[in-house]
């Protein structure tokens, strides 16, 4: 059985996973924060990735690292600083240096997300991000293309939607990710024979879709799930009109806040007391 490290394994989309996958590899969560569900069989590593030690600590003696650590919305520029960009390279170099070769990076549908929804992208396309958080996305895209073709690495980046068991409004009818689909593509990432550097889109069969995800597919990818089963229900509860720039883009609402409500806030340092 496989050994997998997962970081940000308290969030959502790490809860999901360690659920999904608990029977099929030896799973390490790691997180700085607690972990809100646990699953049998499964160890804790705590760890802050924007330092390089605790970095190179929870990546020895894994087989791959899915790297779900990190600042998930748009927000202020240090977090997304710390945790993205300084976080995510400190992962690949610890990686690296540890001698794992595979690393999983969820990337995100924000890398993209300033292409207009009336265009079908595929996985050639040049990034356009929506927000910093988009940018930091593409910097891990980056940084693992250069560990590929420089180390050796395998690098398997899914620009994933939004990982969810129903979708929650219009936008995320094109790009719903169901757990069970997330799980079936993340299996394909850890142990599919050929991978070098990839992209590929992390989303559901969706009808709605404006992604060409042929890469995937390629590479055996079957999403069992599609969004348009709940899209009368949804687009029946989708409030009139809307921000125009944020109803043209993919990346909705990301293409115009410059905060977004984090559902894991990074811990805020306490003030020492006078
Ligand atoms: C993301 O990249 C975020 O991590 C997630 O929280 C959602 O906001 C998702 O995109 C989305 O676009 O729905």
């Amino acid at each position: 059985m496989r050994t997998i490290l997962i970081t940000g394994a308290a969030g959502d989309v790490g809860t999901h996973l360690r659920r999904e996958l608990a029977s099929r590899y030896r799973i390490i969560a790691s997180d700085l924060r607690n972990l809100k569900e646990t699953f049998k069989g499964q160890s804790f590593k705590r760890a802050d990735i924007s330092k390089m030690s605790d970095a190179l600590r929870i990546t020895k003696g894994v087989d791959a690292i899915v790297h779900l650590g990190g600042y998930s919305v748009e927000g202020p520029w240090e977090g997304i600083l710390n945790a993205n960009i300084i976080g995510c390279y400190n992962v690949f170099e610890a990686a690296r240096r540890n001698g794992v070769k595979r690393i999983l990076f969820p990337t995100s549908n924000h890398a993209t997300g300033f292409y207009p929804r009336s265009q079908t992208i595929d996985h050639r396309v040049y990034p356009k991000p929506d927000s910093r958080y988009g940018v930091s996305k593409v910097f891990g895209e980056a940084l693992g293309s250069l560990y590929a073709d420089k180390y050796g690495m395998e690098v398997f980046c899914m620009r994933i939607g939004n990982v969810n068991p129903v979708p929650i409004d219009k936008r995320r009818l094109s790009i719903l990710f169901t757990p069970r689909d997330l799980a079936q593509l993340v299996s394909i990432g850890i142990e599919h024979p050929d991978v070098r550097f990839e992209i590929v889109y992390g989303v559901s069969g969706n009808k709605r879709s404006w992604y060409d995800n042929a890469n995937a597919y390629r590479l055996g990818y079957k999403p069992q799930d599609d969004g348009e089963k709940w899209a009368a229900e949804i687009l029946a509860k989708e409030p009139a009109g809307g921000d125009a720039i944020a109803e043209k883009f993919q990346g909705g609402v990301f293409c115009v806040a410059e905060d977004i409500p984090n559902p894991a806030p990074l811990p805020t340092k306490k003030k020492k007391r006078k």
